[in-house]
């Protein structure tokens, strides 16, 4: 079982953040002939290992647009984010960045960029509209498309089955919270792999499964905004089963040298204070937080202490059934891990409200922690991103580790990277280098966990376009490629040069 608790520190700010910054914003603008320039033709100080697939990450949703075409149907976000007052301004993922009629653009636009890989998600409604039967050929011949245009420029694909838009046909029939559900999940996983298994080699089953449970079906702050701290811990185990049944069925249909994988958003938790109770606060965030899903997964076993902290909400002997776990420990080759904050707790003090919550995780009066109402969350220290996460590389390092440590498994840092306030220039030019310094400082934690024998095979920045952030909709603009939101038109950013120079160089000095 993972355990991402480390010892009580209250010492969390990141160190030397300003000469990380004054470097990096050297390196993505000196001209060719300055002694920066000549620098930067040598080998960089921290190497990242040859084959390591340098990355940027997107969602189906969050870019694709073309809501209706080809004959894709609603998906939970679509009938969430046309609800009023459910995401920001009432935006919806209708057009997005229209990736779904760009694609090719974008395509060329990572090429110019240099990266090696290039993680996606396929839109389950696209491929097969109701969560039943057979796929859509219209739908497969995009992501078919996509692949090649991908090949043609020596990118190798990471597909994710689920980033987060069940077909609301399955929704209506009970979503995540009902067992058909990951039975449904497992039938499309060998649809999109008999058709696509001769283009792509890498598939993520989930991407973060706590976020689908606790955001969706506890504190109802996505899609489809339930608030039942049962059904979050129902869908918790649909999810680690609909994962397992998955891996079975991408196996049977993919070539024996496809490598599958999950993407977690583990959390770092770090107990404010060495106080019993702080401690006892963590543990209990790492358990639904984190173990609930490793802990099946990797060591074919719900935690008994999540069992204990949990089962006045949901009763775990009918919930979970023979055979289950076997299912949800099939073996898998990669482990992603998707990476933005710490998480800093305590034990609820006399007088606080138990929803005084600053978890980053959106507002609503409803928990996403079941099972842990004692627990209040603290802003870790350090400069915020325009989301309001501290910005702290070390929780990186440190679950790196702690995976490499306790499973073994070869590891992707599956997403990584930052929401800024950007200011376009007259020029169109957009200069982030807050973003710049964020990736830098995450690239050096991902090369201190491979100094420390961490087997890190890459790392995928989140995200290569701005995009529809949830509930946040376009107001927060985590791209290092920056999108018109008007035009539609795509302009690199600072960053998006300077990433293109690290991968040009193989590491960061
Ligand atoms: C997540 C998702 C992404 C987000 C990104 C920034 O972690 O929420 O995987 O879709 O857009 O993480 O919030």
């Amino acid at each position: 079982m993972t355990s991402t608790v480390p010892p009580a520190r209250t010492d969390a700010v990141p160190a030397a953040r300003t000469s990380a910054r004054t470097s990096a914003r050297t390196s993505a603008s000196t001209p060719a002939s300055t002694p920066a320039a000549r620098t930067a033709a040598e080998p960089p100080a921290r190497a990242f290992p040859p084959g390591f697939r340098w990355g940027a990450a997107t969602a189906a949703y969050q870019i694709e647009g073309a809501a209706a075409e080809g004959g894709r149907t609603p998906s939970i976000w679509d009938t969430f984010s046309h609800t009023p007052g459910r995401t920001a301004g009432g935006q919806t993922g209708d057009v997005a960045v229209d990736h779904y009629h760009r694609f090719r653009e974008d395509v060329r636009l990572m090429a110019r960029l240099g990266l090696t890989s290039y993680r996606f998600s396929l839109s389950w409604p696209r491929i097969q509209p109701t969560g039943r039967g057979p796929a859509l050929e219209s739908g497969l011949d995009f992501y078919r498309a996509l692949a090649d245009e991908l090949a043609e420029h020596g990118i190798r694909p990471v597909a994710t089955l689920y980033h987060w838009d069940l077909p609301q046909h399955l929704e209506d029939a009970g979503g995540w919270p009902v067992r058909e559900s990951a039975e449904r999940f497992a039938e499309y996983a060998a649809l999109a792999a008999q058709a696509l298994g001769d283009r792509i080699d890498t598939w993520v089953t989930l991407n973060e499964p706590w976020c689908s449970a606790f955001l969706g079906y506890g504190s109802g702050v996505h899609a489809p905004g339930r608030t039942s701290p049962a059904d979050a811990l129902r869908a918790a185990h649909h999810l680690n089963l609909g994962h397992g049944l998955a891996v079975g069925a991408l196996r049977a249909a993919l070539p024996s040298t496809a490598e599958i994988a999950v993407s977690l958003n583990l959390h770092a938790v770090r107990p404010l204070t060495g106080h019993s109770d702080d401690l006892a606060a963590a543990r209990r965030i790492d358990a639904v937080g984190n173990r609930i899903f490793t802990g099946p997964m990797f060591a074919g076993a719900y935690p008994d202490d999540l069992l204990a902290d949990t089962t006045h909400l949901v009763d775990w002997a009918d919930l979970v059934r023979d055979g289950d776990l076997a299912e949800i420990s099939r073996p898998i080759d990669l482990l992603g891990l998707n990476y933005y904050t710490p998480t800093v707790v305590s034990a609820a003090r006399d007088g606080e409200a138990a929803t005084a919550r600053h978890d980053g995780h959106g507002a609503s009066p409803h928990s996403p922690w079941p099972g842990a109402d004692d627990v209040t969350f603290h802003r870790a220290p350090g400069e915020l991103t325009a989301m309001g996460w501290p910005i702290d590389p070390t929780g990186l390092t440190e679950l790196l580790t702690a995976l490499h440590r306790e499973h073994g498994l070869p590891l992707l840092v599956t997403e990584n990277g930052a929401a800024f306030e950007d200011v376009v220039g007259p020029d169109g030019s957009v200069d982030d280098p807050r973003r710049i310094a964020y990736i830098r400082a995450h690239l050096a934690a991902v090369h201190h966990a491979l100094e420390a024998g961490a087997d890190v095979r890459g790392y995928y920045l989140w995200s290569l376009l701005d995009n529809f952030e949830w509930a946040y909709g376009y107001a927060k603009r985590f791209g290092a490629v920056h999108v018109d939101y008007d035009t539609l038109a795509r302009t690199p950013k600072a960053s998006a040069h300077w990433y293109a120079e690290v991968i040009r160089r193989g590491g960061i000095d």
